[in-house]
């Protein structure tokens, strides 16, 4: 296989564990803090996980190993979509578990939780696992979107890990899946398996995060890339003079990835999912707000401008939500293959007029038309509107251009669309990613090593240097509340959504009125692994606000 050079460079980076771990795993020990409480509805939770609710806040510390002797065959799993540092995680765990006991085995089931009620797995060697070292990806072992969660899942995945002779199953994923590890955590408990369940923060979404998981990871390499190329496309846009780009960000319904995308480069317009939902806006107010901007910039002669807009935010205009509930109703059903048979797009057109609301129709009517043929076209297996594929970015400039227009803007407005996802998930991981990930599967193995089970890895302090990180780890029951899913009350990780009150949210907005009329564009460049420490081990700009920093 040819190997790229920075692949091979990459190879032998060290990756840097919190000080406390440095010491060799004979030297490392565990000291217990406070017994936890669920974050809100404490005794719901406490009935739901009778043996793993409200045990104690743990910490690593040096000193004397006091873990019993014990062989340990662990499976991991890697579950949804992927984030930088994956393979790190992994590679961490495995180090930590050898170091500890060569004989000690790690199995990793392949393509997501799916692998493990398929008994599907590889078993990990040398060779293999150094193939992957500060690499991009989850193709280690590959991931998959299979929630596991139902009884007969539980008990599927017991048989497997009783045929393997498996004590411990690491789950590396976001909200979703460490919810659901605490589920399987507590089923396994309850059946005496012997199994014990760890799970580890990851999405580049940045949504899994709360008093105890400062980051999930991937967030960082992935933020850092859409900043490079938005920075990219600024200096462009700046050199050319001609273009207002529409950029959208993934980041699913949370706004963390573009916002933190606006920290690292101080585009014109950055809009929040979350503030949108708070202030209600309509599309025509946002459509307003960003051709104030157009028109503001031409009046200085400046044409040209960036606007990153989030995924999710089309789902946070109130007046579009109601218009995607209708159009999920009036499709529902045998009514769909009733719409798909008309002829045309006229007869379709006439169809949807008579089954939505005035309400809804005034705002599907704005709509350009490519846009209200995917709202009928984009369809997910239950028949509902997909609205994570819908176009946003060619929505809004389709708006701002009509805006322009009643508005009789003699100047010019030529718009550009992007859409940066993919481009950022698997990217190698920054120095940050890599140590980060590498903690968090070290750390992983030193909770299996100590008995625990239903906990998340926590790695802590991380806008300082790695050596100053804390290490532990925190029972995933204290993150839960209750919510109501298809009906029913269901214990979950409360998803962090942007805090229009916290310092990252509060700089963009005391800074933004500036940002959006004059050019005041940063140019982050490419993510840097080698070089001085102020350049290669930065964090996001979203982590170091919220320390204060
Ligand atoms: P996770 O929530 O599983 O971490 O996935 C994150 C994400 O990248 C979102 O930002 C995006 O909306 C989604 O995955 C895309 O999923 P897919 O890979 O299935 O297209």
């Amino acid at each position: 296989m040819k190997l790229s050079p920075l692949q091979i460079a990459r190879y032998k980076y060290v990756p840097k564990l919190p000080g406390m771990l440095r010491n060799g795993i004979a030297e490392i020990c565990v000291k217990e803090g406070k017994e936890t409480q669920s974050v809100a509805d404490q005794e719901k939770i406490k009935a739901f996980f009778p043996n793993t609710y409200g045990k104690k806040e743990i910490t690593f510390q040096k000193g004397q190993n006091t873990s019993l002797a014990k062989k340990q065959v662990v499976g991991v799993i890697l579950s949804g979509g992927q984030a930088p540092g994956g393979h790190n995680v992994v590679c961490g765990l495995y180090d930590a578990l050898k170091a500890t006991n060569k004989d000690n085995v790690l199995y990793g089931f392949k393509n997501g939780p799916a692998g493990l009620l398929e008994d599907k797995y590889i078993i990990f060697e040398d060779d293999y696992i150094n193939q992957y070292r500060n690499t991009g990806g989850f193709d280690i072992i590959g991931s998959g979107r299979t929630k596991l969660e139902s009884k007969e899942q539980f008990a599927v995945a017991a048989e497997v890990c009783k045929k393997h002779g498996i004590t411990a199953i690491v789950i590396i994923g976001g909200d979703d899946s460490n919810t659901n590890a605490a589920v399987l955590a507590e089923y396994f408990a309850a059946n005496n398996t012997g199994v014990q369940v760890i799970g580890c923060p990851k999405t580049i979404d940045g949504d899994l995060k709360n008093d105890d998981i400062e980051c999930s990871f991937g967030f960082d390499t992935a933020t850092k890339t859409y900043s490079e190329l938005i920075g990219n496309i600024q200096r462009d846009a700046n050199s050319a003079k001609k273009y207002w780009h529409f950029i959208k960000v993934m980041g699913r319904s949370a706004s963390h990835v573009a916002l933190e995308c606006a920290l690292e480069t101080q585009p014109n317009i950055c809009l929040v999912s979350e503030e949108v939902a708070a202030k209600k806006m309509s599309l025509s107010q946002i459509a307003n707000y960003i051709a104030d901007a157009v028109e503001k910039r031409a009046a200085n002669g400046m044409n040209f401008g960036v606007a990153i807009i989030p995924e999710g935010v089309v789902e946070f205009v109130p007046e579009f939500s109601t218009l995607i509930h209708e159009i999920n109703e009036l499709l529902a059903g045998s009514k769909a293959d009733e719409f798909n048979a008309l002829p045309n797009w006229k007869e379709k057109y006439a169809y949807i007029e008579k089954g939505l609301s005035k309400e809804s129709m005034s705002v599907f009517e704005i709509l350009p038309e490519g846009i209200q043929q995917q709202l009928f076209l984009e369809r997910d297996p239950h028949g509902n509107v997909q609205v994570s594929l819908i176009e946003s970015e060619k929505l809004f400039s389709a708006l701002v251009k009509d805006v322009l227009v009643e508005r009789g803007f003699t100047g010019k407005f030529s718009a550009l669309h992007h859409f940066l996802g993919y481009e950022g998930r698997c990217a190698f991981p920054s120095n940050f990613d890599a140590d980060y990930c590498y903690s968090l599967g070290y750390n992983a193995f030193m909770l299996i090593q100590y008995g625990y089970t239903g906990y998340l890895s926590k790695v802590s302090n991380l806008s300082k240097p790695a050596e100053e990180w804390v290490a532990g780890g925190m029972p995933i029951t204290k993150m839960m509340n209750i919510e109501r899913r298809h009906g029913q009350d269901k214990p979950v990780i409360r998803k962090a959504l942007v805090e229009l009150e916290g310092k990252p949210f509060k700089y963009f907005e005391a800074h933004r009125d500036v940002w959006a009329v004059e050019t005041s564009y940063l140019y982050p460049g490419a993510i840097q692994y080698y070089g001085p420490t102020e350049v290669c081990d930065l964090t996001t700009r979203t982590l170091a606000l919220e320390k204060g920093e």
